[in-house]
C-alpha cells in the first residue's frame, strides 16, 4: 500500500527537500505552508515527475483554528498517515536579549513551538486509532545549546526538544514513533527569514565552509522514516564537519 507523509514548511528548504526525496520513493505526500503558489507548483511537480497524489494543505501552524479546520476532517484517502514531519519554523533576528523584538520573539514562540503542538495534536487521531506512525521534529543544534543573541529562538527549539521527549513518552502506548532531528548551519533560505531579506548578512552566515544543504536532511529524515517497525532513532544531532555544535565552526 502507498505510504502518506504529511510535511509542514514544504514550501522552501528542507521541507520542499523532504517532499522530493519521499515523492521519488513513491510516497503519497500532503505538504503544507503559507505560500499557496509555492505549494501548487510543488504539487504539480511532483504528481507529473513521480506519478503520486499530493495533497498541498495551506494554512500558518500558529494559527490554531487554521490548523485544525485544514488537518481534522482530511479526505478519507489521506487518514493513514504514516510519517508526520513537523518541519515548519523560523528564526528571526539576532540580538542580545535587551534588545530583541517582542514580535519576534511572539512569532517563534507561536510556530516553533505551538505550532508543532497545534499540528501534532490536529494528525495523531488519525495515529492513535491505527496504533501506527512516525512523528518526526526538525529541531537544532540551538536546541541543544544555548548561543550568544540566539535567546528566543534556541528556547523554542529547546522546547521542541522537550516536547519530542514528552511525545515518545506520552505515545508510547500507540507504538508511535518519536524522533528528533537536530540540524547545524544548514543553506536554506532559513538566513534570508531570520535577517528579514538582508541577503548579503545571510550569505555571510555560511561564507568560509561548506554547510548542510536541504537535500542532506531529506536523506536523514528519509533514513529515518525507513527502519524496521521495531527501530526507532530518537534524537539525531547532524551538523556539517566544519560545525562542532550551536557555538563551534571551524571556517
Ligand atoms: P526555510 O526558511 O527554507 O523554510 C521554512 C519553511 O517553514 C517554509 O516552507 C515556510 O513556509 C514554513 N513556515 C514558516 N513559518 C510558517 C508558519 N507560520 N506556518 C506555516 N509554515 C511556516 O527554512 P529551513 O528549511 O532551513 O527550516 C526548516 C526547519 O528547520 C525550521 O524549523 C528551522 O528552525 C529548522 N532548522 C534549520 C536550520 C538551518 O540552518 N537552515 C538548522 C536547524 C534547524 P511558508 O513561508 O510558505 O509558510
Ligand atoms: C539553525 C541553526 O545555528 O543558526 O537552527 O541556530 S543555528
Amino acid at each position: 500500500m502507498t505510504k502518506i507523509i504529511l510535511i509542514t514548511g514544504a514550501s522552501a528548504g528542507f521541507g520542499k527537500a523532504i517532499a522530493e526525496k519521499f515523492a521519488a520513493a513513491g510516497w503519497n505526500c500532503i505538504i503544507t505552508g503559507r505560500r499557496a503558489d509555492r505549494l501548487k507548483a510543488l504539487a504539480e511537480e511532483l504528481q507529473t515527475q513521480y506519478a503520486i497524489k499530493v495533497l498541498p494543505l495551506v494554512f500558518d501552524v500558529q494559527a490554531r483554528k487554521e490548523v485544525f479546520a485544514a488537518l481534522e476532517n482530511l479526505p478519507e484517502q489521506w487518514r493513514n498517515i504514516d510519517v508526520l514531519v513537523n518541519n515548519a519554523g523560523l528564526a528571526l533576528g539576532r540580538d542580545s536579549f535587551e534588545n530583541a523584538n517582542l514580535d519576534d520573539w511572539d512569532t517563534m514562540i507561536d510556530t516553533n513551538v505551538k505550532g508543532i503542538m497545534y499540528v501534532t495534536k490536529a494528525v495523531l487521531p488519525y495515529m492513535t486509532g491505527r496504533k501506527k506512525g512516525h512523528i518526526i521534529n526538525m529541531g537544532s543544534v540551538a536546541g541543544k545549546l544555548v548561543y550568544k543573541e540566539g535567546n528566543g529562538y534556541c528556547a523554542s527549539k529547546h522546547a521542541v526538544d522537550a516536547l519530542s521527549k514528552a511525545m515518545r513518552i506520552d505515545l508510547l502506548p500507540y507504538r508511535i514513533k518519536v524522533t528528533a532531528i537536530h540540524p547545524g548551519a544548514a543553506e536554506t533560505e532559513f538566513s534570508q527569514v531570520r535577517f528579514k531579506g538582508d541577503a548579503l548578512k545571510a550569505k555571510q552566515v555560511y561564507d568560509g565552509f561548506t554547510p548542510l544543504y536541504a537535500g542532506d536532511i531529506a536523506n536523514i529524515t528519509f533514513y529515518c522514516a525507513g527502519l524496521p517497525e521495531n527501530i526507532c532513532i530518537n534524537d539525531l544531532v547532524v551538523t556539517c564537519t566544519a560545525q562542532a555544535d550551536a557555538i563551534y565552526i571551524q571556517k
